[in-house]
């Protein structure tokens, strides 16, 4: 049946059986086909009849849908046309993993990040209702997205609002791990009492029989109406919110989906739809695992990467300083804290997906005396940028960010790179900021961190395991690897590897940037002295990254020598693999090399 379907129309006038028949072929498919290119597995096989009842009973392209994350939009890309494009997901030029409205016009809202979705839907249902036109927004939404504050921001708003959301709950009891706090135990006891909340319905009609028309209507009548309702129907969290609870539903079971759906639909209020779902559904090792099959590579690697790294750093830098607690945002397997989880549960703080949360409470803890720790990828330190600088730097508190995923992600894309943590973590007040070249320096970097340091300060590191140039770390201190030479490279980080090999192809000099703030300015200035060209390379956006800090640096303090700044460019940076992107962007050695080269061409042709 797949292979007819090439857009949501040719779902519409399919029987429940078709469509159950459907969902096992494309559970086949999204397992055959992520199992080769790697990408989000379990959360999308959860949500197949989903998918095939919102597309069965909406018109999208007239409607919206906002996925959030978007990590589970893989079935709708199916639905949508776009089957083919499995066979290059997430690779460079390839189909994005995450909706992208430049994809398709099914794709109605770009995410990436949790918890925008409700947000994004509120704006464009009040934009509908302003230009006067007439379509359903839905967003759908797990429950893990739903520990993020931003949703309850705007759940808060939809209540009080007239302007109407169709709001879908996916939930799973899971976020990447097993999912954490009181909301999700909220969450935990109405899913176990199905019974109980589809008496609703009954009770609904019931009442609605009762006797209260307009030529019989009095105060009194409606009166005991409103008591027997409030009496008999429990009123969930989202009801006292003014929205329209409807649920639990069984979300695998299309025929009940489509009846809530239209429900929705007909409704002229906000609707709250609960669906439970099972992460990996039909597929037994991700049912089993979810966490594991949450998001599979194309290929499996033991190597110890940055984050395991990080994580058994830890665990022995903690057995000797009591003081070390950690603090995760939902991602304790991806940055490697499992260790330090498992060896101190009482210092170990998951607080779902809220990023925010996570930095301000980690300076309360420094403020007591502790020494938080809190791994979140760089991409996700955004969304606490004021706390980091509020609660954090303005009172000179010691809190080790770790910022994991720092420069190319790859496959994930333009949403997920880690391009812009030097940029906005060197703004901030009393901020250091690290960037280790190796896992020995990493290592020193974070024993100095959280036993030496005191203020804010954060290490900066790639994802994986890139190629290694030993240094020793001494905070503060750029380390000069080579002063021969008439150019002088300097860089840092995952970039120290490709700045060895350019230095070694022009017998330049080549300057280590551990400590990128404070910078070691007297270090730079002595070198670059009499350079005929000074070249800086990193992972990160060229605007306010390392090269902006050295260009200041040369400019205040009269060094003229012209300067060539490889970082990566002010526009959004897309998936790909790091070779790809590095390539793509003229960051490898080969552009590196040609750019040096085409820059010297330059200054001599206009000296
Ligand atoms: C702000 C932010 N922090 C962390 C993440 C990483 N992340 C991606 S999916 C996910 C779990 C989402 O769980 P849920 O919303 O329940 O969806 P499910 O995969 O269970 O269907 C997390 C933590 C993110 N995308 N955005």
């Amino acid at each position: 049946m797949l292979k007819n379907i090439n857009s949501p129309e040719d779902i519409k006038n399919l029987s429940i059986s078709e469509l159950n028949r459907l969902a096992f072929e494309i559970r086949k498919f999204l397992v055959e086909s992520v199992s080769r290119t790697g990408g989000h597995l379990a959360s999308n096989l959860g949500v197949v009849e989903l998918t095939l009842a919102l597309h069965s009973v909406f018109d999208f392209k007239t409607d919206r849908l906002i996925w959030d994350v978007g990590h589970q939009s893989y079935v709708h890309k199916i639905l949508t046309g776009r089957a083919d494009g499995f066979k290059n997901l997430r690779k460079f030029g390839g189909m994005s993993g995450f909706p992208k409205s430049q994809e398709s016009i099914y794709d109605a809202f770009d995410t990436g990040h949790s918890s925008t979705s409700c947000s994004a839907a509120m704006g464009i249902a009040r934009a509908r209702d302003l230009k006067g036109d007439k379509f359903d927004v839905v967003s759908v939404f797990g429950d893990g997205a739903l520990t993020g504050g931003m949703i309850f921001e705007a759940l808060n708003d939809a209540g009080h609002s007239n302007s109407k959301v169709i709001f879908i709950l996916n939930d799973n009891n899971m976020s990447i791990s097993q999912n954490v706090g009181a909301i999700s135990r909220y969450l935990q006891k109405l899913r176990q009492k199905p019974e109980y909340y589809k008496s609703k319905d009954f009770i609904e009609e019931l009442l609605s029989k009762l006797p209260i028309g307009s030529d019989f209507a009095t105060n009194t009548a409606k009166k005991a109406k409103g008591a027997i309702r409030n009496k008999v129907i429990p009123q969930t969290l989202f009801d006292n919110l003014g929205l329209n609870y409807i649920g639990p539903v069984d979300g695998h079971n299309i025929e009940a989906l489509k009846i809530v759906l239209e429900r929705a639909k007909n409704s002229d209020k906000s609707s709250f739809i609960h669906i439970r779902t099972i992460k990996g559904k039909g597929y037994k090792p991700a049912e089993k695992n979810p966490s594991q099959y949450h998001g599979v590579s194309a290929s499996i690697s033991n190597k110890t990467d940055y984050a395991k790294f990080f994580g058994k750093k830890l665990v022995e830098i903690a057995r000797e300083n009591n003081k070390v607690v950690a603090i995760t945002g939902a991602m304790p397997i991806n940055t490697g804290l499992v260790p330090f989880m498992n060896e101190f549960e009482n210092r170990y703080f998951d607080v779902g997906i809220a990023e925010e949360h996570a930095v301000t409470m980690a300076s309360g803890f420094a403020k007591s005396g502790f020494t938080p720790v809190v791994p979140i990828y760089s991409t996700f330190f955004q969304r606490a940028y004021d706390q980091i600088l509020h609660d954090v730097a303005l009172q000179n508190l010691h809190v080790v960010l770790c910022v994991d995923h720092a420069g190319i992600v790859g496959p994930d894309g333009e949403t997920h790179q880690g391009m812009y943590d030097i940029a906005y973590l060197s703004h901030i007040p009393n901020m250091t900021i690290l960037s280790p070249s190796s896992f020995e320096e990493f290592g020193d970097m974070l024993e100095y961190a959280i036993n030496t340091h005191n203020g804010p300060i954060a290490v900066r590191y790639p994802k994986g395991s890139p190629e290694v140039i030993t240094a020793n770390f001494e905070f503060g201190k750029a380390q000069i690897l080579k002063s021969s030479g008439d150019i002088l490279v300097i860089s840092t980080g995952r970039m120290m590897a490709t700045a060895s090999s350019v230095s070694e192809h022009f017998d330049s000099a080549l300057l280590a940037v551990p400590t990128i703030k404070p910078l070691d300015e007297d270090t730079i200035l002595n070198i670059a002295n009499n350079k005929k060209l000074i070249v800086t390379i990193e992972d990160a956006t060229k605007i306010s990254g390392l090269g902006s800090l050295v260009a200041t640096t040369l400019a205040e303090n009269g060094v003229s020598s012209p300067l060539l700044i490889c970082a990566f460019p002010d526009t959004p940076i897309v998936s790909g693999s790091t070779e790809d992107l590095d390539k793509h962007y003229s960051m490898d050695v080969d552009s590196i090399i040609r750019r040096i080269e085409e820059k010297l061409d330059d200054t001599k042709a206009k000296n």
